[in-house]
């Protein structure tokens, strides 16, 4: 079956990642199908812009495949998936043609990673957007401590990125994150927006670094672990003190970093075991 079906109608591409039995996880093979597809318009000449979007009604993207992540075996193996996917979402970034998420559903951890890579954003009314990888003893890896904090502002995205925690369509979209469209008509709207954006040009995210304040909020972070956010912590505030690309390299290794806790083994071993709604046993090493 293939993991991202690609459409063209109108002078769009409609690039759909299509998992939806995992929500439409990303796993390496849908990785690099998203590149594929998107190099796909970006050289063809009846493409005008591009539409990225999650098959079925639930999801956009719920994330990485956690199951494939649990397989890696070192911190090298995480920071080379990492930097995998990074340059995955780099091209995105790069396209010359617009592209435009269609969030049509969950958008977590990596998916919303992904939703960030893209130009702009729609966001239907029934969207949930957070980066949850520190319920998992990790840290995002694929852009989302240097991303969020430049579409959203710093204080919004320390407590997001921190506490796990997501949020709905409208507060995303009153955030920064994209414009919120009704269900109802959701990806033809969407379209409408993509056209705006062909006929003018695409906003792109300030890859300048970022003023990070001297004392960050604290935080009430319950049963997390405490060693996980404490490479949280610093990839977020040495990340943006960098441009971003140095930033997302940073990124990388303090993701790799957390396989060096034993939080990070607890933390997978904890969703593979009992799922998504089961606090992980943190020992905050
Ligand atoms: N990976 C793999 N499978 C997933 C998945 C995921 N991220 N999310 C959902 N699924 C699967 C579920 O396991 C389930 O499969 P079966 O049990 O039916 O086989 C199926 O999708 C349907 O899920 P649910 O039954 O749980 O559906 P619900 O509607 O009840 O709940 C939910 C939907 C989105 C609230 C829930 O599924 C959930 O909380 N899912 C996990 C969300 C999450 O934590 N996302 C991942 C964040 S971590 C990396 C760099 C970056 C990252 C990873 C690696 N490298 C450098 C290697 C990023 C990591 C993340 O994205």
């Amino acid at each position: 079956m293939n993991k991202v079906l690609y459409e063209v109608r109108d002078g769009v591409a409609v690039l759909t990642v299509n998992r939806p039995e995992a929500l439409n996880a990303l796993d390496l093979e849908t990785h690099a199908a998203i590149k594929e597809a998107a190099l796909r318009a970006e050289g063809a000449r009846e493409v005008a812009g591009i539409l990225l979007t999650g098959a079925g009604e639930k999801a956009f993207v719920a994330g990485a495949d956690i199951k494939e992540l649990a397989a890696a075996r070192s911190a090298d193996d995480l920071e080379r998936l990492s930097l995998f996917g990074q340059d995955v979402f780099a091209t995105l970034a790069a396209l010359k043609k617009p592209v435009l998420a269609a969030v049509n559903g969950f958008a977590l951890g990596g998916g919303l990673e992904l939703a960030m890579a893209c130009h702009d954003r729609v966001l239907c009314e029934n969207a949930l957007l957070g980066q949850p990888e520190v319920n998992l003893g990790i840290i995002p890896g694929y852009g989302g401590t240097q991303r969020l904090p430049r579409l959203v502002g710093f204080e919004r995205a320390w407590s997001m990125l921190r506490t796990g925690r997501p949020i709905k369509a409208a507060e995303s979209a009153a955030a920064g994150l994209g414009t919120l469209l009704p269900r109802e008509g959701f990806l033809d709207a969407a379209k409408t927006r993509l056209k705006v954006m062909i006929d003018h040009r695409p906003r792109r995210l300030e890859p300048a670094p970022l003023p990070v304040p001297e004392m960050p909020p604290e935080l009430e972070l319950g049963h997390l672990s405490r060693s996980i956010d404490a490479l949280l912590q610093a990839a977020i505030l040495e990340g943006l003190r960098l441009p971003l690309e140095q930033g997302l390299r940073l990124e990388a290794r303090y993701f790799g970093a957390c396989h060096e806790t034993e939080d990070l083994h607890l933390g997978l071993r904890n969703f593979l075991e009992q799922g998504p709604r089961h606090p992980a046993p943190f020992v905050h090493r």
